[in-house]
């Protein structure tokens, strides 16, 4: 009996290590395969490093198949080097399907890990005051790379690139200039914020706020900058000075609801920034000249998600919409920052992107235009009585809107879709598409921007192998392309500073 017993524990044992050998086959330990290849670029648990962060939240714009390929492969003109050679395609397809797992808690970045982040390239006052090249300063672009994670400083008047310097991973969002136009900032999808000194060229400072970044905004007086994060919870205000810690702000409801922070905005009239919420029903507002450092939010109770913002030229009311939000009774809502009440519903077809949206005059109405991200229609609304007036049927889902107060089109891209290599060109008085440019057959054409008067036109060719388009504002003409790499958003310092009405904010 006991040979017996002998014999099956041998078998026993056996057959656990063969099955462990298989598995182990099928299912190589991730972690460990991280530890030894991943941590060294992409940082303990995952939360970034000289490379992105590798957690759920950052790379929901990367499928997985995608991703797996750049393990295999690399990334091109990054330091990501392919894995092919080294591990088996299980163990790549392992590492995906791990970078894609929740992590078992939550993710940590607190005011001593941003301060431990924070790297100061050119002390404050070290670099001269005077630009070291000659342009109209108020008539640069700052065009964002995203092939290769770049940016080039542009001429507005020559078109000619000026400078062309290195972002961090996936800038994300307008980066913010200060009134006078000498420094711009930058939001990484990672939570870096980088100061760049146009006078110079230089980054002048960096500093990780978040983990998973929405966007930044500059305050009016150029004192803060406030970072919004999905990830962690939170509003960070930063130094615009020197990008140094000034406080956080946990973003709780007013019940004690935790929430993401969906964007944060400048009012410039209001001296405050205007948060937009992901999963609280409240808009904040966040005084930043009390002078006391405690930035005491005021929280706004709204009739529903409200997690993407355009707000009139005053600042008096900021418009909102929810994505994916059903119960939401309509597009769109209107609400007084003063009184915090709702004043009106928006009929918005689709689902709104109103952060692209534009403002213009037709006769005396004000009227605001905005694409969705679903339908092919452009909602123009009158921002007197708040009603739909008329929806522009376009040939897909749009992304980003632009015009000038000098130009009598306003331009609309064509984003998604077999179309999207389509911009469309709409005459701001009659609300009829007056033209269709196709600047690069079978490439994304997308986000345009006017130069500094409105006689020239920017456009993205949004591909590797892409091109800034620049065409004549009047006539339509093409006048000059400019070779990028994946060029995305554009922006130009005076429009931007002096919040022009057919630019975003
Ligand atoms: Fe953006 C701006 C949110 C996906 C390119 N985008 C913004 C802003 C917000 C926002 C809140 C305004 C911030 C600012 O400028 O301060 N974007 C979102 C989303 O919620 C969405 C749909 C999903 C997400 O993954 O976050 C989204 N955005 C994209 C893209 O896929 C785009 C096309 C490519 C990319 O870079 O990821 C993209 N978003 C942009 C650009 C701007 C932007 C170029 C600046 C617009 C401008 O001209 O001001």
């Amino acid at each position: 009996m006991k040979k017996l017993l002998r014999l099956f524990f041998v078998f026993f044992i056996s057959v656990l290590f063969q099955s462990m050998a298989f598995s182990e086959a099928v299912q190589p330990n991730a972690k460990k395969l991280y530890k030894t290849y991943c941590n060294v670029c992409h940082g303990d648990n995952r939360l970034g490093g000289m490379g992105p962060a590798l957690l759920p939240q950052n790379l929901k714009r990367l499928r997985q198949p995608a991703a797996k390929g750049v393990i295999e492969n690399g990334r091109d003109a990054t330091q990501m080097p392919g894995f092919s050679d080294r591990l088996s395609s299980a163990e790549i397809q392992s590492l995906t399907q791990w970078i894609y797992s929740e992590p078992k808690v939550d993710p940590k970045w607190s005011a001593r890990d941003i301060r431990q982040s924070h790297i100061i390239h050119y002390p404050d006052g070290e670099l001269g005051d005077k630009p070291v090249f000659s342009a109209d300063m108020q008539n640069l672009f700052i065009v964002v790379e995203l092939g290769d994670h770049h940016a080039t400083v542009l001429d507005g008047d020559t078109f000619e690139p000026i400078h062309r310097f290195q972002t961090r991973f996936a800038v994300h969002g307008g980066p913010k200039y200060t009134q006078d136009g000498r420094y711009v900032f930058f939001a990484s999808r990672d939570g870096w914020i980088s100061k760049f000194d146009m006078y110079n060229l230089k980054t002048v400072a960096e500093v990780r706020a978040g983990i998973n970044t929405r966007n930044a905004a500059v305050s009016y007086d150029g004192q803060y900058v406030a970072v919004g994060n999905y990830l962690p919870n939170n509003l960070v205000i930063l130094s615009a000075k020197d990008l140094s810690f000034v406080t956080e702000i946990k973003t709780e409801s007013i019940e004690g609801k935790k929430s993401r922070v969906s964007a944060v905005y400048t009012a410039p009239p209001r001296n405050s920034f205007i948060v937009a919420m992901k999963d609280a029903t409240e808009i904040w507002e966040l005084p930043y000249t009390a002078g006391d450092g405690q930035f005491t939010p005021r929280k706004i109770k709204t009739d529903g998600y409200l997690d993407d913002f355009f707000f009139d030229p005053g600042y008096k009311h900021v418009i909102g919409s929810a994505r994916n939000d059903t119960d939401q009774p309509s597009g769109g809502q209107v609400i007084d920052l003063d009184t915090g009440k709702k004043v009106a519903n928006l009929d918005l077809a689709g689902m709104p992107h109103l952060g692209s949206g534009i403002t213009w005059l037709r006769g005396k109405e004000r009227l605001l235009a905005t694409p969705n991200l679903k339908d092919g229609v452009l909602s123009i609304i009158d921002m007197n009585s708040w009603e739909t007036i008329d929806r522009i049927k376009t040939n897909g889902p749009g992304f980003f809107m632009r015009s000038h107060a000098n130009s009598p089109y306003a331009w609309v891209d064509v984003f998604f879709g077999p179309n999207k290599d389509q911009v469309h060109v709409i005459d701001k008085q009659s609300l009829k598409i007056v033209k269709t440019i196709i600047p690069a057959p079978g490439k994304t054409a997308a986000h345009v921007e006017f130069t500094k008067n409105g006689s020239h036109v920017l456009l993205s060719v949004w591909d590797v192998d892409g091109a800034i388009v620049v065409y004549d504002a009047v006539t339509l003409k093409e006048v000059k392309r400019v070779p990028m790499n994946k060029p995305s958003g554009k922006y130009n310092v005076y429009n931007k500073t002096h919040y022009e009405e057919g630019t975003s904010h």
